[in-house]
């Protein structure tokens, strides 16, 4: 390491990591890893050449159909319009009468704030915190409740396990993994590309070497995926080609082997479960005559019988982990994979012991399994929400279709209120949401659409209003995360590009004409509110015992460590330990293969525990239609649209597409080589895309990452809905189950062919026809 006074640059986090920022005359050069973190991301990077370039949104901008009529429904013309810029006066005069007259004639309930997304890091100037403390301090909003992550988890993991976020939290520590774990068993792999983020920020990357000394050190890793290149190449793991989607039927054929071969553990199950008898009904046929054996399993996964078998044969044998992707959630009845996993893990008997058990996440970030104490960061204070009205958040979509509407929601009953004005900050549904042609068509129908972006990405094109956000480079502000030793100022290192202003300044003028500015605000400017939030962090810190400089000191020296010394952690040892003391938070207190309370609310597809739906759409039922099941995963080179305009993703576009990753079978007989634009198509939409052959996917499936902007062709007749490739034009937008109505983006059928049509122009960086009021 350099010594302090070499070391160049001011800090700055992200999600995707913490770097030294180097400026030359007022603008930002490069982003160079910090010089404590062993493993940086080149994520950071790619922020370089757009922080100012003409993707950037230097002024506040009104789309020209909605300034010239009104508010009203936008028939097609949101995503289509040109834009009119317009001062910050006027921005703000328009945003506030707009809200006014919605709250007046329809009330707060009209207001959509649910504004799902990541934003940036940093405690304060969280741009959905922002917004949702805005809305509140002026009435409230229709909220959304869950995430796109893991949403069936978040709602079915309170019934099994008694929580979920303790349980991703809790997870072993990689030093646990190297020293106890024979057997790492990964369903849904364990990329590292994912482990290069946290939500929150990243002061050291520890999950590469976490997993390569877990290796070294003799662990056996068994990659359960429809990708090979899910676990690194260097972890020699045994590749299971699974069909997506078919986990559940692994798990039961392993489970099945087990009880049929004296191998469950009957003490552990009698010890710290409920409902394992209920279970085995269901497993052994007594309840569909259909006995969920590794011959039945064969069928639905494309393993074979005796692979299955000698898996469970292994697990029971050794010290096993079972490692659960969130993608698992991600897709039709994404409740059941980790119900099914807990029930595995219960019957091997190992939860709570070193090295054993289950893990929610080892995939899915670097959090999961580093084994440090994070400190526990202050946030900013949201306020209340008098309006009941809510979403589970991946049926935005629904909702502003069928407005009046029912839904079930974990044993509730809802209704889609009738949206007139959604309000967004901070997240890009043209990016994470299922379906796009659908969502693009229901998003037309709100009176009005408000967003606040940095960059002219498709969320921008698709609003009416768009306020100029600063970017995280642009203000100061203060990042944590769980289980990441750092805390960081994150210094502001150039003057926000154009008339930018930060999400707070922005809300702060909103707030001042609307009465509502003692509320908002409390009086305080940035420098306060960070005063206020590094205080109570300092002494939230100082309860559990860590030692915080004051905050000019802080801010001198730009990050503080937590060099506490940690115990290595075990999930579930203090249950294992004392299940009575340490009973779960479940009705039973133990953990419930069966739950009674699951199955009270009466969905068939869900009785209560671990249970195989066929999926609506995947490899196990014939599709001439459309043969092949398209994953689309988290991206390599950025966090999910943040950043596709950099030159860090741009450089791993082919051609400017999105890259698809194809069996060369499945190309040969489609006459697709490397590199051929190719066409991915079903009955929801079509995207272009650039071909890359690889035999790291199995044979039937496609591999498209998630992030490419959304790029829809300008009018007409077409036979793409995304020229630019992304997947969530072909993904279906369905609930996983009433259970938890979470996103099942990974349940999706398409096909794939040469284009040979006209090719159409790349627009997604490309700015809209923006003119100047005059
Ligand atoms: N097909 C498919 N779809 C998926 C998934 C999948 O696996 N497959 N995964 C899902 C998952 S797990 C997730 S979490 C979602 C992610 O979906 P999102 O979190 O919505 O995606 P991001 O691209 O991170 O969106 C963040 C937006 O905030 C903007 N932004 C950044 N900083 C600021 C700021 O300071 N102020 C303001 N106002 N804006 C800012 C960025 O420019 C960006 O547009 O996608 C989901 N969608
Ligand atoms: N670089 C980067 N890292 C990220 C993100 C990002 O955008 N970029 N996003 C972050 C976010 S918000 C989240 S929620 C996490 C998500 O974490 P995960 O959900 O774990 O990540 P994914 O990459 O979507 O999925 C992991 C792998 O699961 C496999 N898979 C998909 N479907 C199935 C299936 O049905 N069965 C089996 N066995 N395997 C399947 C895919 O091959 C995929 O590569 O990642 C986080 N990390
Ligand atoms: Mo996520």
């Amino acid at each position: 390491m350099k010594p302090e006074h070499e070391i160049e640059g001011t800090l700055t986090s992200s999600h995707w990591g913490t770097y030294r920022v180097c400026t030359k005359d007022g603008s930002v050069v490069a982003l160079k890893g910090f010089e404590r973190d062993e493993d940086p991301s080149p994520i950071g990077q790619g922020i370089v050449d757009v922080l100012d370039g003409p993707t950037r949104i230097k002024a506040p901008m009104v789309r020209r159909g909605w300034l010239e009529n009104g508010p009203g429904h936008a028939k097609g013309e949101r995503g289509a319009d040109d834009f009119i810029e317009v001062s910050w006066p006027r921005a703000i005069k328009l945003v506030v009468e707009e809200l006014n007259r919605v709250r007046s004639r329809y009330g707060n309930q009209a207001i959509y704030g649910g504004s799902y997304g990541w934003s940036s890091a940093g405690r304060f100037h969280h741009a959905q915190s922002q917004l949702k403390r805005f809305l509140n301090s002026i009435g409230g909003y229709t909220y959304s409740l869950n995430t796109y992550s893991y949403a069936a988890a978040e709602v079915t993991l309170p019934h099994v396990l008694g929580d979920f976020y303790s349980m991703v939290n809790g997870a072993t520590s990689w030093e646990v993994i190297k020293e106890h774990t024979d057997l790492f068993v990964a369903f849904g792999g364990a990329p590292t590309k994912n482990g290069q983020v946290t939500n929150g920020g990243v002061g050291r990357h520890v999950q590469k070497r976490g997993m390569l000394e877990a290796t070294a050190n003799g662990t056996k890793v068994v990659n359960v995926s429809p990708l090979r290149s899910d676990v690194l190449e260097e972890m020699n793991a045994d590749w299971l080609a699974i069909y997506p989607g078919s986990d559940v039927a692994l798990l039961l054929g392993i489970a099945y082997t087990l009880q049929e071969e004296g191998l469950a553990d009957t003490e552990f199950l009698s010890t710290y479960t409920v409902g394992y008898e209920k279970f085995l009904e269901y497993l052994v046929g007594k309840v569909d005559g259909i006995k969920k054996d590794s011959a039945w399993a064969e069928v639905k996964t494309g393993l074979s019988a005796a692979c299955i078998r000698d898996l469970a044969r292994d697990m029971a044998r050794q010290r096993t982990m079972i490692s659960v992707s969130w993608s698992l959630t991600r897709q039709d009845n994404g409740e059941q994979p980790y119900w099914a996993a807990i029930a595995v893990a219960s019957m091997l008997g190992q939860l709570g012991l070193p090295g054993g058990g289950i893990g929610f996440g080892y995939s899915a970030m670097n959090a999961i399994g580093a084994n440090y104490q994070g400190i526990p960061g202050a946030a900013l204070p949201q306020g209340n929400n008098p309006v009941q009205s809510f979403i589970p958040v991946a049926r935005i979509t629904d909702l502003l279709m069928n407005p009046g509407e029912k839904f079930e929601y974990n044993g509730r009953t809802g209704t889609y209120p009738e949206i007139k004005l959604i309000y967004w900050a901070g997240g890009n549904p043209f990016h994470h949401h299922q379906d796009l042609v659908r969502m693009r068509e229901a998003w037309q129908k709100p009176d009005t659409v408000i967003v606040h972006e940095w960059c002219w990405n498709a969320q921008a094109k698709h609003a009416d209003i768009v306020l100029p956000a600063a970017t995280f480079l642009e203000r100061n502000d203060i990042a944590s995360s769980s289980r990441d030793p750092f805390l960081i100022y994150m210094q502001k290192a150039a003057e926000p590009a154009g008339q930018s202003l930060s999400d707070y300044e922005i809300f702060s003028k909103l707030a001042e004409e609307l009465g509502a500015r003692e509320d908002f605000t409390e009086g305080r400017d940035e420098e306060q509110w960070l005063n206020v939030i590094y205080n109570e962090t300092r002494e939230k810190a100082g309860a559990n015992g860590i030692e915080l400089p004051d905050f000019e000191a802080f801010k001198k020296k730009g990050w503080f460590e937590n060099a506490m010394p940690q115990e290595p952690q075990v999930l579930l040892k203090a249950f294992r330990d004392d299940p009575k003391a340490n009973a779960l938070r479940t009705p039973s207190g133990k953990i419930e293969i069966f739950s009674e309370t699951v199955a009270s609310f009466g969905y068939e597809e869900c009785p209560g525990y671990p249970f195989w739906n066929d999926p609506k759409e995947w490899l196990g039922q014939a599709n001439p239609e459309y043969p092949m099941h398209l994953i689309s995963n988290q991206p390599r080179t950025k966090l999910h649209s943040q950043l596709d305009h950099g030159s860090h993703s741009r450089n791993s576009k082919i051609n400017g597409r999105e890259p698809i990753v194809i069996h060369p079978i499945d190309a040969k007989i489609r006459n697709i080589n490397d590199g051929t634009l190719v066409r991915i198509f079903n009955g929801r939409g079509a995207c272009l895309c650039s071909a890359v052959v690889s035999d790291e996917v199995r044979q039937g499936v496609l591999q498209l990452s998630t992030g490419a902007w959304f790029d829809p062709p300008e009018a007409g007749n077409s036979d793409v809905s995304c020229r630019h490739g992304n997947p969530n034009v072909l993904t279906r937008d369905e609930g996983t189950s009433r259970l938890s109505q979470g996103p099942s983006a990974m349940t999706c059928m398409v096909d794939i062919e040469v284009y040979c049509g006209e090719v159409p122009p790349m627009k997604a960086h490309t700015p809209p026809v923006i003119r100047r009021e005059t």
